[in-house]
């Protein structure tokens, strides 16, 4: 370690503690843990954290379901969660969790100086109470009619039938989602930090814009411009004071002095970096203080960066950093936004299968290193919504990783072995310019610094399409026959195997475990930047190659997404509250391309029952349709299959169906079909209609289940 070296404490985003950890989260996670290996491998010094984020009513509510306390509950998602974080190689130095005495510490000494400062209020405001519950009610579990459109079930905060936004007052015949009560307004005492404070309208207009007393930027230049946006001009006041406390009862921290009052699940969350890295610091002697501490955090010259998803920007970049500051600790350095994640172009969908969890990802005998190196080919430092296009996984794995990279190694190591002991010979240093060249290596050093995995990754394969050639141009296997050429066999193999041990120090980032076994091979330490300034010299003994990596097949994929398929049961709280959802909601839906419909009307070929059920029907009830304008034959229909949200399809029956004499009725739709962007909006399935094609019999005909069927029943 060098004097310069740097010392970063990194964090992700602390998961929700009552749902399973799929793939739009490890987005996130794999992004993290690349560039922490990537700042140890160039010997700066990291502490990379994270804990489960426990506290709340839905996992009050969750755990009371389950019929378990809440710290149980807990407990055992602590287990899940540490346990797929570990398989896809996110190596944390801690997994906490913010129901722990480090994060009640934390929070009640931020909170106690926030008080202190002058930034802490209490006002009474009015709430739904669920007289049958006894309890406040929080907005996503309010449910009624939205006072827009009329539609039925509809969320405390917006309507999923016609976008519309309000409040949980505004519903009409509101209802608890929690025990289906009436709901009654009640008013009751609440703590508010003081974030529309002059002071901190102040620190927050700098801090969102200004950059580090290095130059570095502290959030991506789209977040800062987002943040002048929310905080506003100077003169603007857009800020509002922020609620951190609920009423018993609650599952979290009781606010100090303040019986019944709990702080807020995001008070302490973000807090829960700090205790994690609390309890992680006592185990290992580091003086946290170092850390955390302005003054002796900006003399040792230590940085702290957060890795968010979007979703979460606001409370990271304005919360986040105002409640650190007026309690007198450090700010963050910086924050990495990521994206959302969408598959095949949509977002992820419980129905088609596509809500992929990690641990089904691991059972599958997918290897977690595909994932990794996808998500890393795909990022960069841009909050970009990423998608995981099952075609494109299948092919770039196969293509970048077991055709380009692993291939060099498997068809060279063996004539080491076999025909020179093991020993490599002096390489040709002409053929391996291009893979310690300087300029190469500070482009794919500062891509990996920057986030930029994207660059990093292209610029390692174009290496390893390099060493492709070279293989290619001396063809060992023909040289292995000639014994006059048994030298320039020796001397190829050494070079080949020293451009793959190249490529492999330039993927470890992104492929630890693989990087292990090559290490392995070549019989050498665990690689880091600097061995990139030689290769490896003759009579350098490796050891016997075993295969490294297989090819992915699409038969595995498909196994995959069809073991995730669910059909939902009705929700009781709308998901973002417990916001692994609102991670993967991608705002954007691209839609692949529709091929053209086949013309003739001859009756299909022979499939097998395998194919048929690769068509997901259901049992689809119609909660609203309406014309739409400026279209002649489509109805624009919601289906309420037994999803959190109805499905918006386009159907082409407006020349025989009333869009009135539709509501409420049951149909059949195909609920994986993949979505399509039509002129009008997206539509996400298909209503099945008869119709008779030789046009002797006018009309069409939508199909109906005999009574007793209900919403998101399967058709088989
Ligand atoms: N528990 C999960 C999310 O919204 C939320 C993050 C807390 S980070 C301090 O992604
Ligand atoms: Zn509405």
């Amino acid at each position: 370690m060098t004097a310069s070296s740097r010392k970063i404490f990194v964090t992700n985003a602390l998961p929700y503690a009552n749902g399973d950890i799929h793939l739009g989260h490890l987005v996130g996670y794999i992004q993290a843990d690349v560039w922490v290996r990537f700042q140890r491998m160039c010997g700066n010094t990291v502490h990379y954290v994270c804990a489960d984020d426990t506290h709340g009513t839905p996992v009050m509510l969750r755990a009371e379901k389950e019929g378990m306390s809440p710290e149980t509950l807990i407990n055992r998602v602590h287990g899940e969660h540490l346990r797929d974080f570990t398989d896809f190689g996110v190596a944390f130095d801690n997994y906490h969790s913010t129901h722990s005495p480090e994060n009640r510490a934390y929070a009640e000494d931020i909170y106690k100086k926030l008080r202190e400062a002058g930034m802490i209020e209490t006002r009474s405001i009015e709430q739904f109470y669920d007289p049958v519950k006894q309890m406040f009610l929080p907005d996503r579990f309010i449910k009624g009619e939205c006072p827009k459109c009329g539609a039925k079930d509809q969320y405390g905060d917006s309507c999923e039938v016609c976008g519309a936004a309000y409040t949980p007052t505004e519903l009409k015949n509101p209802y608890s989602a929690v025990s289906g009560a009436t709901p009654e307004m009640r008013s009751s005492e609440h703590y508010f930090f003081r974030l529309s404070d002059e002071k901190a309208v102040a620190f927050l207009r700098e801090w969102t814009q200004a950059t580090n007393a290095d130059g570095s930027r502290r959030m991506p230049p789209e977040a800062s411009n987002k943040m002048r946006e929310w905080i506003g001009e100077v003169g603007e006041n857009k800020l509002s004071d922020w609620d951190i406390s609920r009423d018993a009862p609650y599952f979290g921290f009781e606010i100090p002095g303040a019986p019944g009052k709990f702080f807020y699940v995001w008070l302490d969350a973000p807090i829960g970096y700090l205790a994690s890295f609390l309890n992680y610091a006592g185990r290992v002697g580091i003086d946290v203080a170092d850390f955390i501490d302005p003054e002796k955090a900006a003399a040792a010259g230590t940085e702290m960066v957060h890795f968010i998803g979007k979703d979460i920007l606001y409370f990271h970049a304005l919360f986040w950093p105002a409640m650190l500051k007026f309690a007198g600790y450090r700010t963050p350095n910086f924050l990495n936004v990521n994206g959302f994640l969408t598959v095949d172009g949509a977002k992820m969908s419980k129905s088609r299968g596509t809500f992929i969890t990690a641990r089904s990802f691991l059972d599958h005998k997918l290897n977690p290193e595909w994932l990794r190196y996808y998500f890393a080919a795909k990022l960069n430092s841009n909050i970009e919504d990423l998608d995981l296009s099952l075609d494109d996984f299948v092919a770039k794995v196969n293509s970048d990783l077991v055709g380009k990279f692993i291939n060099i190694a498997s068809r060279c190591a063996g004539f080491i072995t076999k025909r020179f002991e093991g020993k490599l010979a002096a390489s040709d240093a002409a053929a391996l310019d291009a893979f310690h060249a300087p300029e190469t290596l500070a482009a794919v050093s500062r891509a990996y610094n920057n986030r930029d995995y994207s660059t990093a990754l292209r610029e390692v394969m174009r290496l390893a399409d390099l060493a492709n050639v070279y293989v290619n141009d001396q063809k060992p296997w023909e040289l292995a026959k000639d014994p006059a050429q048994v030298e320039r066999l020796h001397q190829a193999c050494s070079t080949a195997l020293n451009q793959f041990r190249a490529l492999t120090i330039l993927l470890k980032p992104v492929l630890p475990a693989l990087a292990a076994q090559v290490e392995a091979f070549f019989g050498v330490s665990p690689f880091i930047w600097n061995d990139l300034d030689k290769p490896l010299p003759a009579g350098h003994a490796i050891q016997q190659y075993a295969h490294l990596m297989t090819r992915i097949e699409r038969k595995q994929i498909d196994a995959l997404v069809e073991a995730n398929k669910q059909t939902l049961g009705t929700v009781e709280a709308k998901p973002a509250e417990a916001a692994d959802t609102a991670k993967t909601t991608a705002k954007k839906t691209e839609a692949p391309a529709k091929k053209a419909p086949v013309e003739e009307e001859a009756a299909p070929a022979e499939i097998s029952i395998d194919d048929f059920s690769k068509v997901d029907l259901r049992i689809a009830k119609i909660v609203a349709a309406e014309h739409v304008e400026g279209a002649a034959k489509l109805i624009k229909l919601q289906l309420d299959i037994g999803e959190e949200r109805p499905r918006q399809v386009f159907a082409g029956i407006k020349s025989a169906y009333d869009p009135a004499l539709l509501v409420g009725r049951l149909t059949v739709m195909v609920a994986n079909l993949a979505p399509r962007k039509m002129k009008f909006g997206l539509s996400e399935g298909m209503v099945l209609a008869a119709s008779d094609a030789s046009g002797e019999v006018p009309g069409l005909f939508i199909l109906s289940p005999d009574a007793g069927a209900t919403p998101g029943m399967r058709v088989k």
